[in-house]
């Protein structure tokens, strides 16, 4: 595959060179593993992943990959409204999952991935403009949609990021992170496979096994560059123990949601190493990042657009505002990695572009005039970011008044100093407990899309037009 070099590449027999959780392959048995699966599912419209953090999700994702299928990542964790309306939309043949996996009965065959199956056999390259995955992400209402990540988006998104933190095939990539989202899976899976760097998939992005896979020297097989979001960060400096074991490091790159200062600060202090951030969406894949070779990294900053995308900031009126270190204005993508528009959905892809075809991140930003970039906010609070999952508010809400005893619900992101932002939920209902309700969003959508709290209230904060005032309901 070409996208994938290493896969067939002078290492391919290195032992163990990719990890996930507790057992590893060589990159020949992954690519053998994967010509199995491949040969299942050629000619699939889509195919279905039930993207547990194991080795089995990497096989499938790389079979469906190399038969030129869409591949469709679905947390292992949805519930049946979630998975339901993943599987229908994107068109779904098949469901690839690990033998043994628990997976209700889903409307669509499920087909087991056996790490050990080894297959020969060479497929067609597809184009470059073909769909390699479809990953699901959350609007301000309704349903997640399908955004839709071609090979040449991939490709140039993992070539720039390697120039700017000096990705090679001598590191050794470290994370936990999970394998349905562009950070744990494109960057922290394919961007190995691509660069033809080891992979340690800790399993779970926990310190202790941040700092397990430190404990060898980088010659040795310790792991070099580390990704994480912030929570994760957080995470690993209430730990200094681990987090001093990650000073061998070479690079410790932060991403999905803002790194808060004291996080930069403590990290510093703990590992010696300024975090490397950089800021992304599913929809444009990571399109701004700091560099391996600036030492003088500051907090809050994202740093500089990738070579392959340019930005710019918009007034509300669409006016081109200054970058000039002080301005807001929202932030605006164009390039090869941005994606052709979300599945099936018009109206949402013509919305998400200006007439000049740039894409409208959502994001409010400043531009320093030397093009660094300070990301301050987003420009609709429906959208909260919680441990780095992106979760929009009208899907928790739609979740909650399904419940029979709800009549109205309002949801909102609350600051949290582990998750960035918690997921509070307003209700009016009768009859039904907190733990409840809670539970029953967990069960809908995804574990990480439940609020972390409910509060029953008599009636919603409304304004003249009967919208929900969700600023009364954040004080
Ligand atoms: C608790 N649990 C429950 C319930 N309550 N399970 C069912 N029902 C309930 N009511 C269980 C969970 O299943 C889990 O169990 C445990 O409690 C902890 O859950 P939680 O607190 O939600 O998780 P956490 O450990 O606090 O997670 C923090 C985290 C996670 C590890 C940082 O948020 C995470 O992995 N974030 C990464 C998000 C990410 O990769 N985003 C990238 C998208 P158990 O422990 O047994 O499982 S952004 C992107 O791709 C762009 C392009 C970018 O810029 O990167
Ligand atoms: P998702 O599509 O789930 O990756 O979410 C994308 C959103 O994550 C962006 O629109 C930003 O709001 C946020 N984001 C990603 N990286 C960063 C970062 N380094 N700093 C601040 N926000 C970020």
């Amino acid at each position: 595959m070409r996208l994938l070099p290493s896969l067939t590449g002078p290492n391919a027999d290195e032992p163990d060179a990719i990890r996930v959780a507790d057992r590893a392959v060589s990159r020949a048995q992954l690519l053998e593993a994967a010509t199995a699966v491949a040969a299942r599912v050629a000619g699939a419209r889509a195919v279905a992943v039930h993207a547990t953090a194991s080795l089995e999700t990497v096989v499938a994702i790389l079979g469906g990959m190399l038969a030129g299928v869409p591949v469709v990542p679905v947390p292992p964790d949805s519930g049946p409204a979630e998975r339901d309306h993943v599987l229908r939309d994107s068109a779904s043949a098949v469901l690839l999952a690990a033998t043994g996996d628990v997976w209700p009965d889903c409307g669509v065959p499920v087909m087991p991935v056996d790490v050990e199956a080894r297959a020969s056999g060479t497929f067609p390259e597809t184009s470059d403009d073909a769909t390699a995955m479809i990953l699901y992400t959350s609007g301000t209402t309704g349903a997640p949609k399908g955004a839709p990540a071609t090979v040449r988006a991939i490709a140039a998104d993992l070539d720039a990021l390697a120039e700017a933190w000096e990705w090679t095939a001598e590191d050794t990539l470290v994370h936990g992170l999970p394998l349905f989202h562009v950070h744990g899976l494109v960057l922290g899976v394919l961007g190995a496979l691509r660069t033809g760097s080891k992979l340690v998939h800790t399993g779970r992005p926990t310190p202790d096994a941040y700092a397990a896979a430190a404990t060898r020297e980088p010659k040795d097989g310790g792991g070099t560059l580390y990704f994480g979001v912030p929570t994760v960060w957080a995470r690993v400096c209430a730990d200094p123990s681990a987090a001093k074991a990650l000073s061998a490091a070479r690079l410790l790159v932060s991403g999905s949601a803002a790194l808060p200062a004291p996080v930069f600060a403590d990290l510093e202090a703990l590992t010696g190493h300024r975090a490397v951030e950089r800021y992304g969406m599913t929809e444009t894949l990571i399109t701004i990042s700091a560099r391996a070779d600036d030492p003088d990294r500051r907090p809050g900053i994202v740093g500089r657009t990738l070579t392959v995308v340019a930005t710019r900031l918009t007034g509300e009126d669409g006016s081109l505002l200054p970058h000039d270190g002080a301005t807001v204005g929202e932030l605006q993508v164009r390039g090869e990695t941005v994606f052709p528009g979300y599945l099936g959905r018009p109206d949402a892809t013509a919305a998400s572009f200006t007439a000049d075809g740039w894409f409208r991140t959502g994001d409010m930003a400043i531009i320093e005039p030397d093009g660094a970039h300070r990301i301050v906010g987003r420009a609709s609070t429906d959208l909260i970011k919680s441990g780095g999952y992106r979760i929009g508010a009208g899907e928790v809400e739609n979740a909650l008044l399904a419940h029979s005893a709800v009549i109205e619900a309002a949801v909102i992101g609350i600051p949290d100093d582990d998750l960035g932002q918690r997921i509070a939920a307003f209700v009016v209902a009768d009859g039904v407990t907190e733990p409840e309700l809670i539970d029953f969003v967990a069960r809908t959508l995804s574990v990480h899309k439940r609020p972390r709290s409910v509060s029953f209230v008599d009636a919603l904060p409304r304004n003249a037009m009967g919208k929900v005032r969700k600023d009364q309901l954040r004080r």
